[in-house]
């Protein structure tokens, strides 16, 4: 027998006897390593569901924790804890017993709020805001003469309109050349639509529901919530995230404190608009409503075709397209309300209850002005 054959002889020539020691140990110290390294990964998993265990309810009986074990997956869940970071949200706490108004109604009987000054904390608000990343469109028509009416809104919305949010001013016009070029913020646009002009101004004021209407697909792709308003219009203090909500209208600034009877509601059975004297809740301005752009998209069309069903019937409301609206807020309810502060005429004089006036109508002659 040669000398490195040895009992092993099927081996013969290949492995000595030993080769095949050598191969035996490291097989053996593999196999020891393998043990101890799954022992360790089986102990530090045990230990990290273990901790989750006991965060997520340490009053769970032996099974549950078995159970909670076996469906770990391999997550270190105490660096997951570690990471968690919450920016602190420090404030004046709300008072139950202490309202902060109570001089004015700060909520509807179908739970829409109010916004007044000092019912708020807008810094809160606009956390959450910023944290959606929400872009608004405000709309607003400037056809013919009107135009001169935009510098100094859009200058005045660079001040106060969503500061520090993203904004999209959609701009209705005929004369897109006499569109002012306005210094804009960061996140700020202004997009000129350019749309037909009509001979009556009661008919460019109703026509605002059908542009609105066609436009909310684009609008759709571009913003979350709509801002509708007019355009002879300054804006004089904050307007901020506070007004958002699925939809929302303003009490009109004649008629906030007005016994229903007196709302210049479109009372002729005739028309669309048609609101009986033992129905409604608040009277509405035509000159700012919004809300998210399905909603206004709703709204918008079904004010539309109830003006062209009145047309239809040769009857036009009252209050053009403020009468539709004003019956629409009947029947579907605004989510949110925009006290007077939000749309307010200095010719109304200056109510206690007016702690800020935010946008404000600017003086204008109409006979020089409609139509022209
Ligand atoms: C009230 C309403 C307005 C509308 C109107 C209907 C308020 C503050 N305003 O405003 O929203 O319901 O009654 O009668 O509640 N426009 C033009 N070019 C024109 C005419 C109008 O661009 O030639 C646009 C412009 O955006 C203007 C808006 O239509 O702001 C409403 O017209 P208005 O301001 O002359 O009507 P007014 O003041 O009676």
């Amino acid at each position: 027998m040669h000398k490195d054959q040895g009992k092993t002889g099927g081996v013969k020539g290949y492995l000595t006897k030993r080769r095949l020691y050598v191969v035996g140990c490291i097989t053996l110290l593999c196999f020891s390593f393998g043990f101890v390294w799954n022992t360790y990964n089986d102990t530090w998993e045990f230990t990290s569901s273990k901790v989750s265990y006991i965060m997520s309810n340490n009053t769970q009986d032996l099974d549950d924790f078995h159970k909670v074990n076996l469906l770990s997956n391999h997550t270190c869940f105490l660096e997951d804890l570690l990471q968690v970071k919450l920016p602190r949200m420090i404030y004046t706490k709300p008072q139950i017993l202490k309202p902060s108004r109570s001089d004015v109604l700060t909520m509807t009987p179908w739970f829409a709020p109010i916004v007044w000054e000092g019912t708020y904390n807008s810094e809160i608000l606009n956390e959450q805001f910023r944290r959606r990343n929400v872009t608004v469109g405000l709309t607003v028509f400037a056809i013919k003469k009107y135009v001169v009416f935009l510098k100094k809104f859009l200058e005045t919305a660079e001040m106060y309109f969503m500061v520090g949010h993203r904004v999209n001013y959609y701009i209705f016009t005929d004369r897109p050349e006499e569109v002012p070029e306005v210094v804009l913020k960061e996140g700020r646009n202004v997009v000129v639509l350019q749309v037909q002009n009509y001979p009556r101004w009661q008919e460019i004021s109703m026509r605002r529901m059908e542009l609105i209407s066609n436009f909310s697909q684009r609008f759709i792709n571009e913003v979350s919530y709509l801002v509708c308003v007019d355009v002879d219009m300054r804006f004089n203090d904050q307007v901020g995230v506070e007004i958002l909500s699925n939809l929302f209208g303003t009490l009109h600034p004649g008629f906030y404190a007005a016994e229903r009877q007196s709302f210049t509601y479109e009372r002729r059975p005739a028309s669309q608009a048609y609101v009986p004297s033992d129905e409604g809740d608040f009277y509405y301005a035509g000159g700012f409503f919004g809300g998210t752009v399905m909603e206004v998209y709703k709204l918008t069309k079904k004010c539309h075709e109830a003006i062209m069903m009145d047309k239809a019937n040769g009857i036009e409301a009252i209050w053009q397209e403020e009468s539709h609206l004003n019956k629409y807020f009947v029947y579907y309810k605004p989510t949110k309300i925009l006290s007077p502060e939000y749309l307010w005429d200095d010719d109304m004089g200056r109510p206690e209850i007016l702690k800020k006036r935010r946008f404000l109508a600017v003086r204008k002659n109409h006979a020089a002005i409609r139509n022209k």
